[in-house]
């Protein structure tokens, strides 16, 4: 098995052989979903070492006081065993003599197709197709179609509802009902152990026999966690006998069961599974081909042209927009998009500083309702961040570094990793010492709002949460000897560096984060006052203010060295120089961690990702371009890009630089995190983060995007091997379409109710 590029046309994402060794890679990055629900992509029949995993948004589960909340893993609807001949189908025994297997990212379809013998000589074709419907988000539907080749053979067909699936080994549900309707509707509920919520999961099956509909008897099977049926049928050759499988699920969390009684939810939900299974699989996959069309591949359109790599990264980038479209919680705003999407138990769904800082840009410019759900998500989970910070002695609002449901707080486990040195489990300091990820948050509603244009999320909640974050800041702040405010003991971005005095990203952002709180005090003091009011009397503005405006103008700021290098945080430049060669080259991540452990990495002038480079492109009129190329130089010699995060803000920044070959390369690179050859990367899930970040290469990089101090700029610069690139935005409610060539740039508003102004390579225009 291998991942060959010269088979990726412009929407299909090939496998053309089996290896059971590598069953992680395919089943994350050929995942299925909707938002509301993942799907891995584990084959029909089982393997050793496969990870099956259904993942529902939002259903955060938290086993014991010693586990951290985790979306668990609802039972398996999937597994559709054969056995030919007798024989149980596998690719680990008999022969195969033909094997692909396809996601179709214009459609969101799977396809997998086998030619196997059996050990015993039996012959078969199949066809196994599946999707999850992005126009009904509880319904997943599959096919399998068996041809006889040589011989006759008796094909045994068992499939059902599997709830004896764990998230790696711990159990988050209690058994509940499990019932066939009818000899026929298959429905098994489960219930979270601590969180209580009740998933209802149905399924059906129909056969045919060469396009005619069968009847085949059914031998009925409940079991502890299980329920499944067998059904057999004699084939001659030339026959084609296919199985649909039609499943849906329901939890008694998903806003559109809202009132419902679990009784309710059961009728309810076996009712639709009988209109899904009455629609059959071709119209169920073509209305969702549709919605793919309408919601993904027609609301964010892009195109690039040029030499023969230009096609692998168009494919790149679509690659980026399906996944991020699968991990998008676009029906609910109480749930927002874990670090691995909905692709795996990596990071166990929660939710990272990730989501502003490199998925929300391309939601914000291509999908604005979608992120001002994200956005809510964050106000929504301010009664979490209240008891963060009164957890840690703060006030205001401290954002957890990883979070799941809206009251959890922080959710980062405690330990994670082996300490090479002493065996142990690693520590995990950012849940509770990284927290520029409050800063972030604050950044993302005012993004959020700048790009959109959107004063009513401002009112109803973005004033609120910046200001409430800014409280944070100010309670935060500790008074040095030299009279000035410093954030001591923090984890910056970079976590190969914790327990820092000053990290310049996390006290930028501070300042910033407590500025706006003071420019919009002032603007709703003067012009607002009853939504004035309103803040008051939740915040208490009268007493914060003077903290922020103290704390704002005697926050320290690291400052660039003579060198014109931005020191990352006290410590970082005078570690010990090493020669880094060794693990910049390696074929997988986090090298370094097995020759040194963390305490010993925190001597060592090593990045493990991007640190001060985001806070040049956030904060970018604040720092000189001098700056920028200096820091760019060093930290980019000292970077491991040991987070998928790291690898786009040095791309982009390169391209702000005009380094187009280096800004290139360093998005290629980005581009197969979970494109690439390494096959053990994706085990855990996709990189969600990376996939914002490639659109940010794409578009912030080399289209030069940007939104700043609540202006829109555009400035192309092309790749060498790229002729043309053309993307939408939606800025204020207007869409524009930019297609920019080596030799023009033209901007059309799509929209045309309302003129935009911007600035087009250093030249103010309208369109
Ligand atoms: O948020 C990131 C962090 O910056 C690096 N470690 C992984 C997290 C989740 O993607």
């Amino acid at each position: 098995m291998g991942m060959d590029y010269s088979k990726i046309d412009q929407w299909i994402l090939a496998e053309d052989s089996f290896d059971p060794v590598h069953l992680g890679k395919c089943e994350a990055v050929m995942s299925l979903g909707n938002g509301y629900m993942g799907l891995r992509s584990a084959a029909e029949e089982r393997y050793v070492g496969e990870t099956r995993d259904l993942l529902i948004n939002g259903t955060f589960d938290r086993f014991d006081e010693s586990e951290v909340t985790e979306l668990p893993n609802a039972a398996d609807v999937t597994a559709v065993e054969l056995w030919v001949g007798g024989e149980r189908f596998s690719l680990d025994q008999g022969s195969c003599t033909g094997y692909s297997r396809e996601l179709n990212l214009k459609t969101g379809e799977l396809t997998r197709r086998v030619e196997w013998t059996s050990p015993k000589g039996d012959k078969v074709g199949l066809v196994f197709r599946r999707i999850v419907s992005l126009k009904r988000l509880h319904d997943i539907a599959l096919t399998v179609t068996v041809t006889c080749l040589e011989q006759p053979v008796a094909l045994k067909v068992r499939s059902g509802i599997d709830a004896r699936v764990t998230n790696t080994g711990t159990q988050h549900f209690t058994e509940g009902e499990k019932r066939f309707y009818e000899k026929k509707y298959l429905q098994l509920l489960e219930t979270t152990i601590e969180s209580g919520i009740t998933f209802v999961v149905n399924a059906v099956h129909r056969f045919a026999l060469n396009g005619q509909p069968l009847e085949l008897d059914t031998d009925v099977n409940i079991d502890r966690r299980v329920l499944y049926a067998d059904y057999t049928v004699d084939l001659k050759p030339g026959d084609c006998f296919t199985v649909e499988k039609y499943a849906n699920v329901f939890t008694t969390r998903d806003l559109d069961c809202a009132g419902k009684t679990v009784a309710e939810l059961q009728a309810q939900t076996l009712e639709d599974l009988k209109t899904s299974a009455a629609l059959g699989y071709q119209a169920l996959a073509e209305e969702s081909a549709a919605q793919w069309q309408l919601e993904v591949w027609d609301r964010a359109p892009l195109d690039i042209q040029g030499d023969e790599n230009s096609q692998f990264d168009l494919f790149a980038l679509r690659f980026a927009q399906y996944h991020m479209r699968l991990m998008l919680p676009r029906h609910d705003n109480r749930m927002n998009i874990g670090a691995k999407g909905l692709s795996g138990e990596g990071y166990k769904g929660h939710c990272f500083w990730d989501t502003e800082i490199f998925l929300l840009p391309y939601y914000m410019f291509t999908d604005p309702e979608a992120a001002r759900k994200l956005e809510e998500y964050r106000y929504l989970s301010l009664p979490g961040a209240h008891r963060k910070a009164k957890e840690n002695g703060y006030r205001g609002a401290m954002f957890p570094w990883e979070s799941a449901w809206l009251d959890d707080g922080e959710t980062c486990p405690l330990y994670m990793g082996t300490d090479i040195l002493t065996g142990t489990p690693i520590k995990v300091w950012s849940g509770i010492i990284e927290q520029h990820i409050t800063a972030d948050v604050a950044f993302g509603a005012w993004q959020y709002y700048a790009i959109t244009g959107d004063q009513a999320f401002l009112d109803d909640y973005g004033y609120e949460l910046i200001m409430d974050a800014a409280i944070f800041w100010a309670s935060r702040l500790e008074k040095g000897e030299d009279g000035q405010y410093h954030i001591n003991d923090v984890v910056g971005p970079d976590e190969y560096h914790e327990h820092v005095n000053d990290n310049a990203f996390t006290n930028y952002m501070a300042q910033w984060n407590l500025n706006k709180a003071i420019e919009y005090h002032d603007e709703l003091k003067a012009e607002r006052p009853e939504l004035f009011q309103r803040l008051d009397e939740k915040l208490n503005l009268a007493e914060v203010y003077p903290q922020w405006v103290d704390g704002a103008a005697h926050i320290y700021l690291p400052q660039p060295t003579e060198e014109n290098i931005l020191p990352m945080d006290d410590r970082f430049m005078q570690g010990k120089e090493i020669d880094l060669t060794k693990y910049k080259e390696q074929d997988f991540v986090a090298g370094i961690m097995k020759d040194y452990n963390l305490e010993q990495i925190q001597g060592i002038q090593v990045c493990k990702q991007a640190d001060c480079l985001v806070l040049f492109y956030l904060l970018e009129d604040e720092f000189p371009p001098e700056v920028k190329r200096a820091s760019w130089a060093y930290y980019e010699a000292r970077t491991l890009h040991d987070s998928s995060l790291s690898l786009s803000t040095h791309s982009v920044q390169a391209a702000d630089m005009g380094e187009l070959d280096m800004a290139y390369d360093l998005f290629r690179k980005a581009a197969t995190i979970d494109l690439g050859p390494y096959m053990g990367t994706s085990d855990a899930g996709i990189h969600a983060a990376s996939f914002g970040g490639v659109w940010q290469c794409a578009v912030y990089g080399f289209g030069g995007v940007r939104m700043l101090n609540g202006k829109l700029r555009i400035e192309p610069k092309l790749p060498k091997g790229w002729d043309k690139l053309q993307f939408t935005l939606m800025w204020q409610g207007q869409k524009l379409q930019v297609t920019a060539t080596k030799e023009n740039v033209v901007v059309e508003n799509l929209t045309g109710t309302k003129p935009v102004t911007f600035t087009l390579n250093g030249t103010e225009i309208q369109a």
